[in-house]
């Protein structure tokens, strides 16, 4: 039957280094087994070594993407990426509003792991009067849930503190990733917390390697390709931070410094579970 099978749509900038941004969400859609369709509103040049140019495609031209897509397909769920700036979150933000692209997962992209501005400061309240809100999963890392809060995170109560402030912007869902352990070096710890006021922590080693690129934006899509496949949204979260774990724990050795993540052996979390 036409459009059964479950499709999945970013809507993010493309990093020409293929590290990060809508490739490392068009790797993750397909090592989950979806479809994956997307809306490009923003380019970056890009290699290993750091973010060089970016630019923003046209306005109309991204109205134009939602809505060819929106004629011919049945997106089960979306995410966001890179935004740069107001005008293209209200973009994003009149186009959910118009059309059915299933559940949103918004990965809040800030700035880069390197320090690259992804997201212009004047773009912040957009963010989170007017995107943020539309959020069924918010997936920022603990330095971006820093800026959102205006808190400082220096330990799990802080952290757990800032998932309750993103909630109360509208968000459903949160996780706020990446919580170094200062008292145990060896792991990282990220917080959710569900609509429903429950929450709990995932854990994993705390991986020595500067192949980091694309962390972020594999677990956003991998939430958003096991929504999409009908997966409830604690196991949603689960599963991409077990795939996002294993793909960091197997790098990819190209680039000369900062490289990507291995999709590709996440692709053995396939085994595991989800038939
Ligand atoms: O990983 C964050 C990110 C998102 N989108 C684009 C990027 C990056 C990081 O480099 O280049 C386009």
């Amino acid at each position: 039957m036409v459009n059964e099978f479950p499709q999945v749509l970013t809507i993010a900038g493309s990093d020409s280094d293929g590290s990060a941004g809508m490739q490392a969400d068009l790797h993750t859609f397909f090592i989950r087994k979806t479809y994956g369709m997307s809306v490009l509103v923003a380019a970056v040049a890009g290699n290993s070594y750091g973010i060089h140019a970016a630019e923003t495609l046209p306005l109309d031209f991204i109205d134009k993407q939602f809505e060819v897509l929106a004629d011919d397909f049945k997106v089960r769920a979306s995410k966001t990426g890179m935004l740069s700036d107001a005008s293209l979150i209200e973009a994003v933000v009149k186009a959910y509003k118009k059309f059915d692209f299933g559940p949103l997962v918004v990965d809040p992209v800030i700035t880069t792991k390197h320090g690259a501005q992804l997201l212009e400061a004047a773009a912040f309240e957009a963010l989170k009067e007017k995107l943020l809100p539309l959020a069924t999963v918010a997936t920022p890392n603990f330095f971006e849930a820093q800026l959102i809060t205006g808190r400082t995170i220096d330990n799990e109560q802080q952290q757990a503190a800032a998932a309750k402030d993103i909630q109360s912007l509208g968000v459903q869902n949160v996780i706020i990733k990446g919580w170094h352990n200062q008292d145990n070096q060896n792991e990282v710890a990220d917080y959710v917390l569900l609509a429903d006021g429950s929450d709990f922590w995932l854990r994993h080693p705390y991986f020595d390697t500067t192949h980091i690129n694309g962390t972020g934006d594999t677990l956003s899509a991998a939430i958003a390709a096991e929504i999409a496949k009908g997966k409830d949204i604690a196991t949603a979260i689960r599963i991409a931070h077990d795939v996002t774990a294993t793909a960091i724990e197997h790098e990819i050795a190209v680039g000369h410094k900062f490289g990507p993540i291995n999709h590709w052996a996440a692709q053995d979390y396939n085994k595991k579970e989800d038939k």
